[in-house]
């Protein structure tokens, strides 16, 4: 690999996009174009959600807005601005959204990439001023530019993923991504309008005290994880968990914790899904040493089958992953 000069904190985005392009001498910027679309699209839904209260934007439906688009919730909307701007940048070829139920075609059959976007995650959290998040997975294609994307282009291995991240709208926004050299994390200068690197580099603890997971569902989780909970309990760790995935994978990557959504009774497979949830933040999390399982295998090496499937995720500090995995392994 080819090293490069890090550059330091207060960067923009683009000027670190750029810098990372230049140090690949073959590289042709269709990527660096893409990531920067998706900045934009994370600017826009930023903006959205931050006016959301004001503008009754929220739940209010039917009234016409600007566009001539009918209002709609902010998922929606989220999934409408992503649309446009990845179909605009020209650099996808086909875009899997956890809004859509079938492959959006961008009209780009030149694009070389596949995009897998959670637009809004958190759906619970939105109604009510309460972080929540955009995910994103990039592949490159592997049907020939110029022809339509097909379904193999889709269901690739989370292996495959050339890039990977997350926009977290919380107290401040905050882009988070990975090529796979290292995760960087730029947080949004409302000012300036800009992302500027303020997480160089991050590296995660091997070991923490926080648990994420939705204790309601405690009567309906396995007993393995349960042993493990219990454990977590008695060693007093702290429970913390927001129900917005990207925020309580945020936390949990800065200060050491695992996220847990073992399956239940309600979702057997598990409630999160592949493509769009599991796959992007595994590729980060083994960027930065962290570990992500579905009980059985890293999340990583599942061979996806549907668009819109399920898994069980347990993500984190390899330490406490580790931990719980010797209960679910004795528990068989
Ligand atoms: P969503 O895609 O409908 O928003 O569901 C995903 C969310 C995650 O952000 C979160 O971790 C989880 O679902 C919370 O689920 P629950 O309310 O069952 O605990
Ligand atoms: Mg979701």
């Amino acid at each position: 690999s080819i090293p490069s000069l890090a550059l330091p904190v207060g960067v923009t985005l683009d000027r670190y996009i750029m810098h990372k392009q230049s140090s690949f001498p073959f590289a042709t910027g269709e990527l660096s174009q893409l990531l920067r679309d998706i900045a934009l699209a994370g600017k826009i839904i930023h903006r959205e959600v931050n006016r959301a209260g004001l503008i009754d934007l929220t739940g209010g439906m039917g009234i016409q807005n600007v566009q001539g688009e009918s209002q709609q919730k902010l998922d929606v909307i989220a999934n409408i601005r992503f649309k446009r701007a990845l179909k605009n940048g020209g650099e996808a070829c086909a875009i899997i959204s956890e809004e859509e139920e079938d492959i959006i075609y961008t009209g780009n059959h030149h694009g070389k990439y596949i995009v897998a976007i959670d637009p809004l995650d958190g759906s619970s959290n939105i109604d009510v001023n309460v972080s929540i998040g955009t995910i994103f997975s990039i592949y490159r294609r592997v049907t020939p530019v110029g022809t339509l994307p097909t379904m193999v282009d889709c269901l690739q291995s989370g292996r495959k993923q050339v890039a990977a991240g997350y926009i977290l709208y919380g107290s401040s926004t905050i882009l988070v991504y990975s090529t796979g050299s290292g995760v960087n994390g730029f947080t949004y200068d409302n000012s300036l309008g800009e992302f500027i690197l303020s997480h160089p580099d991050i590296s995660s603890p091997k070991d923490g005290s926080i648990y994420s997971c939705n204790d309601g569902n405690w009567d309906m989780f396995d007993e393995p994880v349960k042993a493990y909970l219990t454990d977590c309990r008695r060693k007093q760790y702290t429970a913390r968990y927001i129900g917005s995935l990207v925020g309580d994978f945020h936390r949990n990557l800065l200060k050491g914790g695992i996220y847990l959504y073992p399956p239940t009774a309600k979702s057997p497979q598990g409630k999160l899904r592949l493509l769009y949830e599991g796959f992007p933040l595994a590729f980060l999390a083994e960027q930065t040493g962290c570990v992500a399982t579905d009980g059985v295998q890293p999340i990583l090496d599942i061979e996806p089958t549907s668009l819109h499937q399920r898994t069980p995720l347990y993500i984190g500090a390899p330490v406490m992953v580790q931990a719980l995995s010797g209960y679910l392994e004795a528990g068989q």
